[in-house]
């Protein structure tokens, strides 16, 4: 396996507890002995479909252990009171900020407690396909290792997948979304305690561009800033226009008034951190027979907007583990994973990126806000055939491809109901009935 990393941490444990030799390369050095690459703490949202996984290893007790439940959406307005939306029906919905080094150190355990073996700071350089060599960089060598397949957990800029790309292409392609983001922190207060209601997923709301904060269990949040990398001439900040730490502090000053306070070191970590940049990437192949198989960020990496990258990834992790299971011929197992999980990676790639529209500009629209609310009396009405898209992504373990479909059917009886509408008093919920019962079959409601 290349990769030590989410994917690659629980791949590792998924087979050794299988019985397979597994062998991983990480490039990096071990996050146990030297601390994580970077120093920042940096945090992701954990979903059902991660928490799934990470109890097929066996690991969620752990994992949990360190998050921070998120309950829902913390909005703040330009100016006024932050408004929590909730994600799901009650605290069984809810999501989780989990620490990405800690998540990766008790995955790295998990993996060496099943019996796989990780060798850090081995860099995968170039593989020869006929001959089944790896070449690895670290320690000032080369090292030449035979392999019997390899699996591609190394990441959006995977060696593997240009290794294979050089053999046979495999289609790639990437859409920038021309937005890029920046990483701010807040810190802890004076008492120790949280700045911010610590149970949310804070988001910003601008527009055109957007900041978000997910709680630490350190007591602090990470802020994402997104917006523009180029100055698209409509007025709108982006990080060509706030090209330094003093435009930063201004567009805080107008824009971001309640959080500017929130973060006393804005004007280093703006100069510290880098820009990043967002993209999607499409593939047409993700295997190379039985020699080789991508999954994760290396096969589909996706906008962050749904909050799904890692989720995503670590149901690559499950599916693959099943194909194995079902048959011993390698090329078979890698095609009917490729076959089931494409069209998934494609939908959580395609809604990753509608959210990004949701989030920055729609999470304080009067007209927005309705249809949420005419969704959840739908839910309440037809149980099993009308779930909110977010909670078929997040708390549910159908295929994503499934919930597209579902979500852009619920999407036009929605938006057919609340048209020129200001409130639920006036729609006629029991007409919806016969729409409803026509076009969603009822699925299995627990996740
Ligand atoms: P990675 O976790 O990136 O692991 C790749 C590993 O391969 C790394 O350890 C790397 O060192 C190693 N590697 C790379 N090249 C080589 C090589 N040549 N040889 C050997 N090893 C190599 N997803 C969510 O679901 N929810 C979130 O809230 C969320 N937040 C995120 C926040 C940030 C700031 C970022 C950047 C991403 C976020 N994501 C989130 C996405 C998520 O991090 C990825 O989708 C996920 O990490 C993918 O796992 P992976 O194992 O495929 O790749
Ligand atoms: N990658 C998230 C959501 C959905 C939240 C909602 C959104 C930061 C980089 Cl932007 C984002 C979500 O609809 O209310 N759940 O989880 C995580 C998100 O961003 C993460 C922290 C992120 N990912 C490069 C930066």
């Amino acid at each position: 396996m290349i990769g030590a990393g989410l994917a690659g941490a629980l791949m590792a444990t998924l087979l050794a507890q299988r019985g397979w030799t597994v062998e991983v390369y990480e490039s990096r050095g071990d996050p146990r002995l030297h601390g994580f690459a970077g120093g920042r703490s940096i945090n992701l949202a954990l979903a059902e479909r991660g928490l799934h996984a990470l109890r097929a290893a066996d690991a969620d007790r752990d994992v949990l252990a360190q998050a921070v439940m998120m309950r829902g959406r913390m909005v703040h307005p330009r100016a006024g009171t932050p408004q929590l939306q909730r994600y799901g029906r009650d605290d069984r919905e809810v999501i989780w900020s989990v620490s990405r080094g800690e998540l990766n150190v008790t995955l790295i355990n998990a993996a060496e407690a099943a019996g796989a073996t990780i060798h850090f700071d081995r860099r995968l350089e170039a593989v020869d396909f006929p001959a089944k060599r790896a070449f690895y960089r670290g320690g000032g060598e080369l090292h030449r290792v035979g392999f019997s397949t390899l699996i591609g957990c190394d990441g959006a800029g995977s060696s593997l997948r240009a290794q294979m790309h050089a053999r046979t292409g495999l289609g790639e392609r990437t859409e920038w979304l021309g937005h890029g983001y920046k990483e701010l922190e807040i810190p802890p207060a004076a008492d120790g305690g949280f700045r911010i209601e610590p149970n949310a997923l804070h988001i910003w709301p601008r527009g055109r561009y957007m900041c978000i904060a997910l709680p630490n269990d350190e007591r602090t949040f990470t802020v994402t800033l997104f917006m523009a990398l180029e100055d698209q001439g409509d007025g709108d900040p982006s990080f060509e226009t706030v090209p330094d730490a003093a435009a930063a502090l201004a567009l805080f000053e107008r824009d971001f008034a309640d959080a500017l306070p929130l973060i006393p070191e804005l004007v280093h970590d703006f100069e510290a951190n880098p820009i990043g940049t967002l993209g999607t990437l499409y593939l047409d192949r993700w295997h190379l027979g039985g020699d080789a198989v991508l999954i994760g960020d290396a096969a589909h990496a996706m906008v962050p907007f749904h909050g799904q990258g890692m989720n995503c990834a670590f149901e690559d992790c499950v599916a693959l583990a099943g194909h194995l299971d079902a048959t011993p011929d390698l090329a078979t197992a890698y095609a009917a994973f490729e076959a089931q999980r494409m069209p998934d990676a494609t939908a959580i790639q395609k809604m990753a990126l509608d959210n990004y529209i949701e989030m920055r500009d729609l999470v304080d629209d009067p007209g927005f806000l309705l249809q949420r609310e005419l969704e959840l009396a739908l839910q309440a009405r037809h149980p099993t055939r009308f779930i909110p898209h977010y909670a078929m992504v997040t708390f549910m373990r159908i295929p994503y491809s499934l919930a597209l479909e579902r979500s852009e059917i619920q999407r036009r009886i929605l938006e057919d109901a609340t048209r020129g509408r200001a409130s639920l008093a006036g729609i006629d919920i029991p007409a919806l009935d016969g729409a409803i019962e026509q076009a969603l079959a009822p699925l299995d409601a627990g996740p």
